[in-house]
């Protein structure tokens, strides 16, 4: 890992993983991404047909050359991305009320009135980033934006942009021929699985914190910190009076795994308690559904375990985001 010395007090110094210190640092994480064949399933329709391939360069070209600043690429979808997108949306939509938690449902609507939702057309990043911003009808936001990434990138940069409040999104659409489930992000998981709950302060939070702590974080928490985050603002599901819902991006933009999670299917998953400890350290598999899912009591209680998780890391400084700079403050005294 490239890494950096940072002086402690006594003169002594000590080694860190490279991290981003502002905003503009970010273009420097975005050209790794995974490929498939790596860790993510190479039978998967999305990754054969070649005509879909062509289309998905083109449109990560874009992402790619987006420096900080610049406004976010528009894409243009053609009929039959329409219809996928349509296909998830609908059926998303009739599973909302009952399966999904109450701050999505909340934020849905006024995301269709402000910022292009709706079952005929992908809502353009530039703006849903604009709204959560807090530009759109002077309505008060999270301060949360989106940047423009061509694939999934490794957990480490993925996070340290959680804490800038940066969400690296792609803009291509998954293969029409499965659209209840795909193994990678694409639009409909990264706009309708997470934009949304962004607008939520507890849940802008949570996501924050989680991003903080990641920063020059070593390998081995990175990996513990990507577990939380997979069980909870992937897959994660919360308790809501004596009933589940889900909040987790990859159960909203799955209508197969949704259904199966909320226990529809024959196959039932199993249901724990939301311990960062002991979700930190529970394997998982990113190309079928999951066999546990974590209920957390809420967005705030959830954040603040992952507070006092993030304090017991093995990290010899700690850190605080200055939001009128936009910047990160390193503090060497824990
Ligand atoms: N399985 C999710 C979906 O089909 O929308 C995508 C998960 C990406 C981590
Ligand atoms: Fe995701």
């Amino acid at each position: 890992t490239e890494s950096e010395m940072i002086p402690q007090t006594n003169f002594s110094y000590f080694s860190v993983p490279w991290f981003p210190r502002k905003l503009k640092d970010l273009d420097l994480i975005c050209s790794k991404v995974l490929e498939y064949g790596q860790e993510l399933d190479a039978d998967h329709p999305g990754f054969k047909d070649i005509e879909y391939r062509k289309r998905r360069v083109l449109i990560t070209e874009n992402a790619l050359k987006f420096r900080h600043g610049d406004k976010l690429p528009h894409v243009e979808y053609t009929k039959e991305e329409r219809e996928t997108w349509g296909v998830v949306y609908r059926k998303i939509m009739a599973l909302l009320p009952q399966h999904v938690c109450r701050a999505y449902n909340y934020v849905l609507p006024l995301l269709e009135q402000n910022c292009g939702f709706g079952p005929d057309d992908v809502p353009q990043l530039e703006d849903i980033s604009n709204f959560l911003q807090g530009e759109v009808l002077q309505i008060e936001c999270t301060g949360w934006r989106l940047k423009p990434v061509s694939g999934l990138l490794s957990s480490r940069d993925f996070l340290n942009g959680l804490a800038f409040r940066v969400f690296h999104s792609t803009q291509y659409i998954r293969h029409p021929s499965q659209p209840l489930y795909t193994p990678e992000p694409d639009c409909i998981h990264d706009i309708l699985g997470h934009c949304p709950l962004f607008a939520d302060p507890d849940f802008a939070d949570f996501s924050h914190e989680i991003g903080l702590a990641s920063l020059g974080a070593s390998d081995e928490d990175i990996e513990k910190l990507s577990t939380v985050y997979w069980f909870t603002v992937e897959f994660g599901v919360c308790r809501e009076g004596t009933t589940v819902k889900a909040f987790g991006a990859g159960l909203i933009s799955s209508f197969g795994e949704l259904e199966y999670a909320m226990g529809l299917d024959k196959e039932k998953p199993k249901l724990l308690p939301f311990v960062p400890e002991v979700a930190a350290t529970t394997k998982y598999p990113i190309t079928t559904y999951q066999p546990t899912y974590f209920v957390a009591e809420s967005f705030q209680d959830a954040k603040e375990k992952v507070i006092e998780f993030a304090a017991r890391m093995n990290r010899p400084f700690s850190v605080r985001y200055n939001p009128w700079t936009q910047s990160v403050e390193v503090l060497d005294n824990k």
